[in-house]
Formats: C-alpha cells, structure tokens, sequence
C-alpha cells in the first residue's frame, strides 16, 4: 500500500482516530526501578497535583490522553475536589481509582483472600475507600489487582480463597454507584510463585459474573505466559461484553511494564484490529484503553508521548485493514490472502497520515519534537526538586 495520507481515510476511521482516548497511569511519571535498584530522575513530579500536570502536557501535545488512573494511597490528597478541580482547569478528568492492597504487613497472607477476618475486613474497607474517593473525584472505575496467592503447595486453601475473595468482592461491588463499576485484573504469577488467586481471565470473568454487569475484566499486556494469543482474549472478552479496560505495557520476560509497541508492534496491532472489528474503539463502547507502565531509564513524559503515539500508530493500521477483502479471502477459504490483509495494513506507515491527522486538530506534527523543543523538562528540572518515588519501591 502507497503511504496513506488523511483524505484515504474513511470519515468513521478518521472519526475514531479524533475521538481516541487513552487514560495515562500517575506511577508512570514518579521514579521507578526494580526490586534491585529505583533509580531517580529530575524534575519527576512531588505530587498527585504535580502528575496531572504532566499527563495535561501529554495531552496538550497528543491530544489523546485526557485521563489519568490515580492509585490510593500514593496518591493520597487532603482534598480531592480541589484534585478534581486542578485535572479539570487543565482538560483532564480522573479515571480508574486503583486500590493498593499489596504494601502494608497485614497482607503478607493475603487481601481480600485472607482467612483471619480482620485483615479481611482492613482490605474491604479500604475498597469502600476507594469508593469513596471516586465519589468525590468523578472517577468512574474501581479497578482491583491483587498480589494474593501462596508459594508452597498446602500453605492455604485454593478453595476456600476462592470463597472469600467472591464474598469480599459482592460486599465492595454492592457499595458502587449506578454509574460506577468494577474492573478486575489478573496475572498469571508475581509475587506469589505456586498459584494466585486471580491468575487468569477465566477467573476473573467467574468473579465478574458472579458480581454482575457493572463488573469486567482488565486485560493487563504483560500478564501472560510467553505465546499466549493475547487477541483471542480480547475478541472473547468482547463478545461476552466483559472487557472493561486493558493495561497496556510491553514485555520481554515477565511483567516488564515497558513501553507499549515496543517488544512487539504487531501484537499491538492484533489487539487493536479485534478492538476495531469489533467496534470497540469508540469512547462510548464501554472499553477503557489504559496504560499501566513504569519507565525505569526513560525519561517518563517522552516515555508516555511515546507510548501514546505507538497505540496511534496501531490504531490507524487496524482502522486501514481492508474489511471487505479480509472478508472475502476469508470466506474463500484464502489463508494465505486473508493473512496478507492484515500483514498489508501492519506494514503500512502510518506516521504522516497521524503528522497530517494532528495538525488538522491544532495539534503538533511531531509530539515528541515539540515536548523536547518546548522547555518544559528544563524548567521541572529545576523546580522540583525531591520528585516522588512511583510507589513500587518507595
Ligand atoms: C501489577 O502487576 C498490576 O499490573 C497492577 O495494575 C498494578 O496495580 C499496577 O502495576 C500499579 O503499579
Ligand atoms: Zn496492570
Ligand atoms: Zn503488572
């Protein structure tokens, strides 16, 4: 295919590329590191206050990320309507409230899971929280991901967790508003080594369907085994109506958090062509595109531009496969002509066609260029000083 520019766009595909949204994680601009070492970086922001004005300079320049995730307690304020006001001033709402039930002693056993009823009690309470601060933030989505899981054979009853994780969750689910909801993620292994409580979307859609329709699962990119058909969850999830949100980072080996698109495009692209074929891209179509990445080396504003403009890029390929011929190589039984669709619209450069998109919108051409030229690190550099550790390792 010709390099593509904005007139080859169909008006729904360009309508959706306007439209698209991408909710930005507050961990990923404070410093980050591994369990080894969190190295620092200047300029990162002191406070909640201070990471919304980095996600607004994202959105400034991209703009595709008007929301940020909020995770409670590292970003504990005094006042969260005058959070809420400072986002809003700058075009930028609060999005998923994240619960944090992994850093405090009582759950070295367990959570939500655990058997000893008062440490039970302390971690559903602290999800009626939550609750709370969505209340007064506006945020829309409770989202839960649990490091609960044993590391020996026999330490604890898989069963009987199962029980109190359903029990736990029906009491925080029936605290949620109309208008709120639930989203649930898991992860194969990590900290627990010999199971977790919350390994795989088929438990977690157990849990959500059991909770009911305000309950959906958060497919994090970097909570599977090598190999896994990551798009075959999603197209399943779609049907079923219980994707609620993704977690999108890039791995390598385990949970790496990188950068979106950067191990592999094309799986980034084989998520976003389910996503589009299902019609799932539309800000009203119920699936929140979240990222959920800490940026150890990187500087974390270019590492957010970055990461938004990869979802782009996979987007405006997904948008420009050719429906028609798919369907037809398809239903011709034509494998290799149907996988030449899809190979087609990947191999496609996307990047003047998005240049072109941008400046049409007011926007500029090149995100990254007009971050680095415009000042802004210069000048956090050295206003803040002592910047906030991510919350991993703090
Ligand atoms: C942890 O591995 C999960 O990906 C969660 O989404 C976690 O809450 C998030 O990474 C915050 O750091
Ligand atoms: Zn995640
Ligand atoms: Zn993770």
């Amino acid at each position: 295919m010709p390099t593509p520019t904005l007139a080859d766009l169909s008006p729904e595909a360009r309508s959706l590329l306007e439209t698209q949204s991408i909710e930005l994680p507050s961990w990923a601009f404070g410093n980050s590191g591994t369990r080894f070492r969190v190295f620092t970086t200047a300029g990162v922001p002191r406070n909640p206050f201070e990471k919304i004005d980095d996600v607004a300079e994202v959105h400034r320049l991209t703009g595709v990320t008007p929301r940020i995730s909020l995770h409670i307690p590292w970003d504990t304020v005094d006042d969260y309507d005058a959070l809420r006001r400072h986002a809003e001033d700058q075009g930028i709402t609060i999005g998923t409230i994240n619960s944090n039930v992994f850093q405090d002693e009582d759950y070295k056993l367990g959570s939500l899971t655990n058997s000893d009823e008062r440490i039970r009690a302390k971690a559903i309470a602290h999800h009626l929280e939550c609750i709370d601060i969505m209340r007064a933030t506006g945020a829309p989505a409770l989202k839960i991901w649990l490091a609960d899981g044993t590391n020996y054979p026999g330490q604890d009853s898989i069963r009987e967790r199962q029980d109190r994780l359903a029990d736990s969750l029906t009491q925080i689910y029936s605290h949620l508003g109309p208008d709120q909801q639930l989203v649930l993620e898991y992860k194969f292994f990590e900290p627990a080594f010999y199971h977790t409580d919350v390994p795989d979307w088929g438990t977690a859609l157990v849990h959500c369907l059991a909770l009911g329709g305000r309950a959906k699962v958060v497919l994090d990119t970097g909570h599977h085994a090598p190999g896994t058909n990551i798009e075959f969850i999603v197209a399943q999830l779609l049907r079923l109506g219980r994707l609620g949100a993704f977690d999108f980072n890039s791995r390598f080996y385990a949970d790496d958090d990188l950068i979106v698109g950067a191990a592999d495009p094309y799986q980034l692209f084989r998520i976003m062509n389910e996503i589009v074929s299902a019609g799932a891209l539309a800000p009203d179509s119920g699936v929140n595109f979240m990222l959920d990445q800490c940026h150890n080396l990187e500087e974390k504003i270019p590492g957010e531009i970055r990461s938004a403009t990869n979802v782009q890029e996979a987007t405006a390929k997904a948008l420009l496969v050719d429906r028609e011929a798919l369907r037809a190589a398809q239903t011709a039984g034509d494998v290799l002509g149907a996988n030449d669709v899809l190979t087609e619209a990947f191999s496609t450069d996307v990047r003047p066609l998005l240049a072109e998109l941008r400046e049409s919108q007011g926007l500029p051409a090149d995100p990254m260029r007009a971050f680095l030229d415009s000042g802004y690190l210069e000048r956090v550099r050295v206003e803040r000083v002592g910047g906030d550790a991510a919350g991993w390792g703090a």
